[in-house]
């Protein structure tokens, strides 16, 4: 696989070298704590919904908040890597499981109903009790600056894998420099030029070219990217589901002006905060636009 680094393509890959101790444990955590028998409320009670808003983890209603991560938090590579993205002063924004859950896990009527949505988190179909973790069935081409109106570029989401994932196991799905695109309204109108080039149009309707790149990987493999980073998951394809811990981390907006993150905005020209980061849901979250490009191509 091509090097690709955060400096140049908006995407950094890191080791952090935990133990498999560690790892396997909170992967035990999150997997012994989830109650994957029982995880979706009937249609019934789905269909009585009258918002699909706050289905995610939040403080208080959090698995991650519960586990023993400070293996993690304070590993020295960890903390360099941030040090040097966004210089001292920076801050954990949020942090939570996410699960790739494969079909075997999902009731019939909930895989019908969310065929296709551009973004299956399957947050709205959970008993609420189970919202402590976020859960996807794929996720098509976004940028992390989807979760955040009004806000600048000035956090990181970084992941780390607790299971080795394979192809089969959902595995990110990056373009790198796709960061250069900015703040787009999801959804994107993707096309694919070969198996390994994408096109991204724009509003002028000019295409332009990004590189593909599926991140497989063992477990304890980790990856950090800018928020107008394109990515996407395929939905699994393994019987198990692909359990990863996914922290954003803010700068301190006062200070650092020279951090790496400032630096590669800077090149970046004007930052457009996007006052609307969907045009696919209304305004009680209900999704109304169909249509996944990485579904449709998943072969
Ligand atoms: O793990 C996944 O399938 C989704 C990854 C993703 O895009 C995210 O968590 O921001
Ligand atoms: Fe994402």
């Amino acid at each position: 696989m091509k090097k690709f680094t955060f400096k140049n393509d908006g995407i950094g890959s890191t080791d952090l070298k935990i133990s498999d101790y560690n790892l396997d444990k909170l992967r035990k955590f999150a997997k012994t704590n989830i109650d994957f028998k029982n995880l979706f409320q009937s249609k019934k009670l789905f269909k009585r919904l009258k918002n699909h808003k706050g289905v995610n983890p939040r403080p208080g209603m959090n698995l991650a908040e519960k586990a023993q991560t400070n293996f993690f938090f304070s590993n020295k590579n960890l903390v360099a890597i941030l040090n040097n993205l966004l210089g001292e002063g920076w801050r954990v924004l949020d942090y939570k499981f996410v699960v790739a859950l494969p079909d075997k896990f999902i009731p019939k009527w909930v895989l019908d109903e969310c065929k296709d949505l551009p973004i299956p988190n399957l947050g709205a179909y959970l008993k609420p009790k189970n919202r402590n973790c976020t859960f996807f069935r794929g996720i098509d081409f976004h940028q992390d600056i989807i979760d955040f109106k009004n806000r600048g570029p000035d956090f990181i989401t970084f992941y780390l894998y607790l299971d080795n994932v394979s192809e089969s196991d959902a595995p990110l799905i990056i373009l790198p420099k796709s960061h250069k695109l900015q703040a787009q309204i999801f959804p994107h109108k993707i096309s694919e030029l070969s198996k390994q080039t994408l096109g991204f149009e724009d509003k002028r309707g000019n295409i332009q070219k990004f590189e593909k790149i599926s991140l497989t990987n063992k477990k304890g493999s980790a990856y950090y990217w800018h928020p107008y980073i394109m990515h996407g998951t395929n939905q699994s394809k393994n019987i198990r589901p692909r359990i990863s811990l996914r922290v954003l981390f803010d700068k301190n907006s006062h200070k650092n002006k020279n951090c790496l993150l400032d630096k590669i905005n800077q090149k970046l020209g004007t930052v457009n905060l996007l006052s609307e980061t969907r045009s696919d849901r209304d305004k009680n979250h209900f999704v109304f636009e169909k249509g996944n490009f990485l579904k449709t191509h998943d072969k």
